[in-house]
């Protein structure tokens, strides 16, 4: 399917998303955002693929945030038809495991896109932070919810409230990332290595495990631990349980089929 600012391309089980539109500095305008939609349905539908890697063209941009000139004119009709919050809740609830390979600056939207995917390494030269106070708006597309389940509220709200921009380095610090990769155009070959150990392990149980893990930022203890016992049911009659386990015994590899 050809796209105007994506790249896609899709090989070896992993999906890679490349925002490219240096000319905005990859920002999320409503055409990319569209595009990424069908990118995501494209992969969904491609069961070849298991993971899906989002990056941004070149070496100094991951994603400059939402389209600030298309913002601008933005209204609350705008906002409540859930443009770019849509499509961070569809990353996150994305049947496959992403990660994002942040290679350059993510601010706004951008570091929102990050901060909704699985996994997130990034490259020495990323930075990350939230400029929207600044613009006379708030990281509204999951990026005060987000953020302060990943790094705790007092660290989201110096990040929101302040808004200083900060390095690959202290977003490992903050657990933002998990890992800073170096050089940085061995980026997108770490992410890959990620993703590859993704995909050797048992694709129903993998799906499952994010779909249980998803559910602990959303539910309290009680109804979470309902939700894992009967995920965990589901994986127990798996043929791929068998497999494991019988693997396991035999001293083999097991040979995954996602059922
Ligand atoms: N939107 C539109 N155009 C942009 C954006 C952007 N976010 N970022 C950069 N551009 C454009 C510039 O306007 C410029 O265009 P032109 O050549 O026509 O003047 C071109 O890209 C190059 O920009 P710079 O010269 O600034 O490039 P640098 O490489 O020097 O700097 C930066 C790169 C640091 C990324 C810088 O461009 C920057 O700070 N950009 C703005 C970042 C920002 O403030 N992002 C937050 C946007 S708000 C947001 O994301 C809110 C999301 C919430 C959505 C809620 C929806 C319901």
């Amino acid at each position: 399917m050809p796209y105007e600012n994506l790249l896609v391309d899709a090989r070896e089980g992993i999906g890679v998303v490349t925002l490219n539109r240096p000319e905005a500095r990859n920002a999320l305008d409503k055409k990319t955002v569209n595009e990424l939609h069908a990118a995501l349905a494209q992969l969904a539908e491609d069961r070849s693929v298991g993971v899906v890697i989002l990056t941004g063209a070149g070496d100094k941009v991951f994603v400059a945030g939402a389209d600030i000139k298309e913002l601008r004119t933005r209204t609350k009709a705008d906002a409540l038809a859930r443009i770019n919050t849509g499509l961070f809740a569809a990353i996150d609830a994305f049947e496959k495991v992403t990660i994002a390979a942040v290679n350059g600056w993510a601010l706004g939207g951008g570091f929102e896109l990050a901060l909704a995917c699985d996994l997130r390494i990034a490259s020495p030269n990323a930075r990350f932070g939230f400029p929207e106070t600044g613009l006379g708006i708030i990281p509204g597309a999951g990026g005060t919810q987000r953020l302060p389940r990943l790094v705790g509220l007092g660290r989201a709200k110096e990040i929101v409230l302040l808004g200083d921009t900060f390095d690959a380095a202290r977003a490992e610090a903050l657990g933002i990332v998990s890992r800073v990769v170096s050089p940085p155009d061995d980026l997108l070959a770490a992410a890959r290595e990620l993703g590859r150990k993704v995909l050797a392990r048992a694709p129903l149980a993998t799906r499952l495990a994010k779909l249980t893990l998803n559910a602990s930022a959303r539910t309290d203890l009680d109804t979470g631990l309902t939700i894992e016992m009967l995920a965990q049911a589901v994986t127990f009659e798996s043929k791929d349980k068998v497999e494991g386990m019988t693997a396991f015994i035999e001293k083999r590899k097991p040979a995954f089929r996602g059922e």
